[in-house]
């Protein structure tokens, strides 16, 4: 885990809470496209950036044929509203020039909000926790990574998740769009995503 070394970035953090974020990409330079993400995503220490995960490269789940993804997890702690985080984490999809051609088909980035704290909502715009993130171990692994006694609110520890995924077989990779186990979720060793350092004073 990389600690967030911003001390100026301690007041937005202040009464907020925790905020979870998937990153995946699987089109172009994939490791640098996650870079950036980060960078975007932390840049004005308004979603108080605390740790990223390693780098998982995953198979993909559901959509048409397509390449392999790299996928991580960026912890945050924010008091910022979802709206707005969701809306950040669309710019930074923006930024990296998404085309929305097909559903879950290839992207240079997919930036997913799993958990904004204990919130859960139904609304289409954001749904709380994330709909899938249940079925998905290339959420459930990084995250795991960084917060082994993760939950996902309302639907319990995502350790048990996982193993469930794994149990169940629903995890198997190339099924559908249900998921892929851990098999389908290999760290990349060396690759590393670094959150930004302190702001110049
Ligand atoms: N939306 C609702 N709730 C949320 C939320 N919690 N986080 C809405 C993010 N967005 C949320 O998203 C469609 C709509 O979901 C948005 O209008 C937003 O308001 P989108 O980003 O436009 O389209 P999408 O990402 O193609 O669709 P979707 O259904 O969100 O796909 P997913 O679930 O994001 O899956 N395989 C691997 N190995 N790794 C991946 O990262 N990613 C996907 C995308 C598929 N397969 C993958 C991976
Ligand atoms: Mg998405």
């Amino acid at each position: 885990m990389t600690e967030c070394r911003a001390a100026g970035r301690a007041a937005g953090r202040a009464a907020g809470r925790e905020v979870v974020l998937s990153l995946g990409s699987n089109l172009g330079d994939r490791l640098a496209n996650l870079r950036r993400a980060v960078g975007l995503l932390c840049a004005d220490g308004q979603l108080g950036c605390v740790a990223v995960s390693g780098v998982y490269e995953t198979d993909p789940v559901g959509g048409p044929p397509q390449d392999d993804y790299l996928n991580a997890v960026l912890l945050a702690v924010t008091a910022l509203p979802g709206p707005e985080i969701l809306r950040r984490a669309q710019a930074a999809e923006a930024a990296l020039a998404r085309v929305r051609a097909q559903r879950w088909g290839p992207r240079t980035l997919d930036v997913d909000v799993i958990t904004c704290g204990a919130e859960v909502s139904a609304d289409p715009a954001l749904t709380l926790p994330h709909p899938r993130a249940a079925q998905r171990a290339f959420v459930l692994v990084p995250w795991l990574e960084l917060a082994p006694d993760a939950v996902l609110p309302g639907q319990g520890r995502a350790a048990d998740l996982l193993a469930a995924i794994e149990t169940t077989g629903i995890g198997t990779a190339g099924i559908g769009t249900a998921g892929i186990g851990t098999a389908g979720v290999r760290r990349v060793p060396g690759a590393v995503l670094e959150l930004p350092g302190p702001e110049p004073r």
